[in-house]
């Protein structure tokens, strides 16, 4: 097996830096490279290393990514003012150009190049390239977030080609998404991706949805894309280690990798202001140790970002200092991680379960989530249970303007919709198995859930409406069976096999619960099939908070416990017990068992003579079964 430890870096990838006034890029700067260099040679690493020349990427290479119009247009800016510079660079997202940036970006790639080259022919057993410009966010056609060529991606793309190398992992452990890789890559199998970023529920750029851990990959790539969001800031040595040991490490090594390349970002590092985040340097030093211990110790780490140049430059050391196999340093901080992290690495696990042996049999999936509208009371829900921003406004508006042109103008029923879109579509994509919604108009949203749920597919879904809701539904064709338990009798409308009201007054709830639950709600929805089950709750509700939640938990046997509860009052106390029901606490205590008015027994009796022959879990006497068939 090969020794020996590659340093790649030339001098000349500090000669381009921002020519004007612009914060959002005035952390990139060339003393990035130089601290990180010069700490090396404190250290006595450098004089360690082989030292491996850079050369420039050849434009074949740079095409293994990018586009020849795009590959064009970064040459063009060689000979631009800084007029010209500033205008180009304004094309882009987080990007500056420098007459001297294209050079460099080439020598960022032939740097990389030259690292998998020297790993690959076992001149050296693993390697570090310092390198500026990034690349882990530039894209086919874009630079992006300093990026220019995504050195990382065409490594990978260099090492299938010229070495035929079947598997390679990438592990991003910069701040940031690259979403630059996971783009190139996302139905390539044979590039297994891995990232960490700052997320916080997208509120963080570049702002994607597709960083989440539900972006796993696409058609035969499923599976081999991981994200891990962070949704705090903060993370420190115990939430990485956490991650490594519970997503990446397993995953793979059941992967197999013949290659390991880092995008080796210290923005993840304590000090940085982008990332935010808590870990010491020493923190890099045990996770490059966990990938030497992949790939036969193939290991490439290239630069991204780190803007804290004295954790930057620590970081570099400790990460060369392992690669060179010295003794690992004792890592810092109380080894637990915290609620955020563990919830970030549940959720990927989750996602991946289909996809690796090594997740199949344990992950307990989230099993419900809630989204209510007063976020400080999130507190007061079962810690098990998932809160769930509303849904981002243009994605709703997408979603809606597809199943109804009319609503999506109006701005108060669309703000409605916001909490029950977001958790149907989570149980319907199977992500969670329930959930709860707050909704300011469950008429409005309920009705759009209904029409969302057809449109997904779903055959039969079975409505229960508590108080005052009225539903504008077309109930003829079975796809929904309402049942309206509500407080005023109702005289024009006649009941019919898909639309049962059941009136219940609430000076005797009890009674009438057991009386109507038992005899009636659940034999018809067993003899109904449900797919998914709605329940709504209104206001003049005729039924307690316990009352509720019994139900909720006697319909939990039915389509596979998949059940959306909308509520129109907030009303946290409600949302609680509830919440608690759905994720598996026994329901509140209700009282014994006590006999029903006569009023109601006669009610319920005429409701099942009436509908008997339709719903037969409804017979109870020899009579029934005789007359009914
Ligand atoms: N207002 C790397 O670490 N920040 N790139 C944009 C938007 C851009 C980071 C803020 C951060 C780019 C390689
Ligand atoms: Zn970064």
């Amino acid at each position: 097996m090969a020794s020996g430890t590659a340093l790649i870096y030339d001098d000349e990838m500090t000669s381009y830096k921002l020519l004007w006034d612009n914060p959002e890029c005035d952390i990139e700067v060339p003393e990035r490279l130089l601290s990180s260099y010069e700490q090396l040679k404190r250290y006595h690493l450098l004089e360690r290393c082989v030292h491996v020349p850079v050369r420039e990427g050849t434009e074949e290479e740079i095409m293994l990514v990018h586009s020849s119009e795009y590959l064009e247009v970064v040459k063009s800016t060689q000979t631009m003012n800084e007029e010209e510079l500033r205008r180009v660079s304004g094309n882009y997202d987080a990007v500056y150009f420098h007459p001297n940036t294209y050079r460099c970006a080439k020598l960022a790639v032939g740097a990389t190049l030259q690292l998998v080259d020297s790993v690959m022919s076992g001149k050296v057993c693993n390697g570090m390239a310092l390198v500026r410009p990034p690349g882990h966010h530039s894209q086919r056609t874009a630079a992006n977030g300093f990026c220019v060529f995504n050195n990382v991606a065409i490594a990978a793309q260099y090492a299938k080609r010229r070495y035929g190398l079947q598997r390679i992992l990438i592990v991003d452990w910069d701040v940031h998404h690259g979403q630059g890789i996971q783009y190139v890559f996302e139905e390539d199998p044979s590039v297994l991706y891995y990232s960490w970023h700052r997320y916080e529920r997208q509120q963080f750029w570049p702002l994607l949805r597709e960083s989440d851990y539900d972006a796993v990959g696409q058609g035969k790539g499923k599976g081999f894309n991981l994200n891990v969001p962070w949704n705090k800031v903060g993370m420190g040595n115990s939430d990485y280690l956490a991650a490594f040991f519970h997503v990446l490490l397993p995953v793979a090594f059941e992967f197999v990798p013949e290659l390991i390349l880092v995008s080796s970002g210290y923005d993840s590092g304590i000090g940085d202001p982008e990332g935010q985040m808590n870990a010491t340097p020493e923190c890099f030093a045990h996770l490059t140790h966990f990938l030497m211990q992949l790939a036969n110790g193939r290991l490439c780490a290239v630069l991204e970002g780190g803007y804290h140049l004295k954790s930057l430059s620590e970081s570099v050391c400790m990460t060369v200092k392992t690669l060179l196999r010295d003794p690992l340093p004792q890592i810092s901080g109380e080894m637990a991680p915290c609620l955020s992290a563990v919830e970030s690495i549940q959720n990927v696990r989750a996602a991946h379960k289909p996809y690796w042996k090594c997740l199949m049999y344990e992950v307990p999936p989230v099993k419900t989530a809630a989204a209510i509208v007063s976020k400080a009371d999130a507190h007061l829900l079962p810690i098990s249970v998932q809160v769930e921003m509303e849904m981002n406004a243009q994605e709703l508006k997408t979603l809606v303007s597809a199943l109804d042109a009319e609503l999506v103008k109006e701005e108060r029923a669309l703000l409605s919709l916001q909490n029950v879109v977001a958790i149907l579509d989570k149980i319907l994509k199977k992500k969670v198995c329930n959930g709860i919604a707050e909704s300011s108009l469950a008429s409005v949203s309920t009705t759009f859930a209904l029409k969302h749920c057809f449109d997904f597919g779903l055959q039969r879904v079975l409505c229960i409406v508590v108080g005052d809701v009225d539903l504008e539904l077309d109930l003829d064709d079975g796809k929904i069976l309402l049942m309206n338990i509500c407080q005023k009798q109702q005289t024009e409308k006649t009941n019919s096999k898909y639309h049962i009201s059941l009136n219940w007054r609430e000076d005797a709830e009890r009674n009438n619960f057991f009386c109507a639950v038992l005899g009636f709600i659940l034999p018809v929805a067993y003899s109904y099939q449900p797919d998914l089950m709605i329940i709504v709750i209104g206001p003049n509700r005729s039924l307690g908070i316990n009352g509720i939640s019994l139900l909720t938990c006697l319909l939990q046997g039915l389509a596979e416990s998949r059940i959306l509860v909308v509520i129109q009052d907030t009303e946290i106390k409600l949302v609680q017990s509830v919440a608690k029901t759905l994720s598996g606490v026994p329901a509140p205590d209700f009282g014994a068992y006590a006999p029903a008015s006569q009023e109601n027994v006669l009610e319920i009796k005429r409701l099942r003579n009436q509908l008997q022959q339709e719903w037969k879990m409804l017979r109870c006497s020899v009579r029934d079964w005789i007359f009914g068939s």
